[in-house]
């Protein structure tokens, strides 16, 4: 038996349990849905260019699909057809600029809120239904270590990533009683290419962040997503903070020890 409708075009058993992963392209959401692929999930990749996307989702046999967090008629689009999803990770997000609250750049605010905070909130909207009819749903949400702290500089990504963590965490009263459990991840130092865009390409800047240390890759995060996932219903791995070894805060860490 096979569901045409959970992913139009494809045939999946009704027994694949199928995984939606946001900002899929690369880094942490690319990582991810190679785990899941691998745990046995047929994973629906979603990313704003959809070419990225496509040539991970054959080799992983999993589905791409355009997605632009930030654009409702995008999410839409998206979640058309997803009628049975046991897994949403929300991982599409990010940070722009790092600059004092007195000379913010609004546009980057903008950007920071938009995927991180309503992005999400978009996504889990739509999927709540069909993790709740999947019965055994787990929405995980990759925040950071900056919905924890308070650092000088960083309001706009902190204030959106505190945003992003408190909306998932209200899902834990308002979905108890129901299928589906919440798993956040607040990472540290990993190198994607976070920094990069934070920095607005600028290499060098982004490299620097990492050096004379060791930061976690992407893997490292993707591995602990799927340890997540392959728990029984009844065990929610509710928050879970991943630093390097070498970082004890956002803006304290020891390079080059020894
Ligand atoms: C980013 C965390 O430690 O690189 O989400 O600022 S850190």
């Amino acid at each position: 038996m096979s569901t045409e409708s959970a992913v139009s075009g494809s045939s999946i058993p009704d027994d694949q349990k199928i995984a939606v992963v946001t900002g899929a392209s690369s880094g942490i959401g690319a990582a991810t849905a190679r785990q899941l692929a691998s745990q046995g999930y047929h994973v629906v990749l979603g990313a704003r260019r959809t070419e990225l996307v496509d040539e991970l989702a054959s080799e992983i046999g999993g589905t791409g699909r355009q997605l632009d967090v930030t654009d409702e008629a995008s999410v839409d689009a998206f979640v058309a057809g997803l009628d049975r999803v046991h897994v949403l990770v929300n991982n599409a997000g990010g940070a722009k600029g790092l600059d004092p609250v007195a000379t913010s750049d609004l546009d980057d605010w903008r950007w920071m809120w938009e995927t991180n905070v309503l992005g999400t909130l978009r996504m889990t909207k739509a999927l709540i239904p069909a993790l709740i009819a999947s019965g055994d749903g787990l929405i995980v949400t990759v925040t950071s270590i900056a919905a924890l702290e308070v650092y000088d500089n960083g309001a706009g990504y902190t204030s959106a990533k505190h945003a992003q963590a408190v909306m998932h965490r209200t899902l834990r009263y308002e979905l108890l009683g129901k299928p589906v459990r919440l798993t956040e991840i607040a990472p540290g130092m990993v190198e994607t290419d976070f920094s990069l865009v934070r920095f607005d390409g600028d290499q060098a800047k982004a490299d620097a962040v990492y050096q004379g240390l060791t930061p976690l890759v992407a893997q490292d995060i993707a591995e602990v997503i799927g340890f997540a996932a392959s728990r029984p219903p009844h065990v929610d791995l509710d928050q879970i903070i991943i630093r390097p070894r070498d970082q004890a805060s956002a803006r304290r860490n020891v390079k080059n020890p020894g």
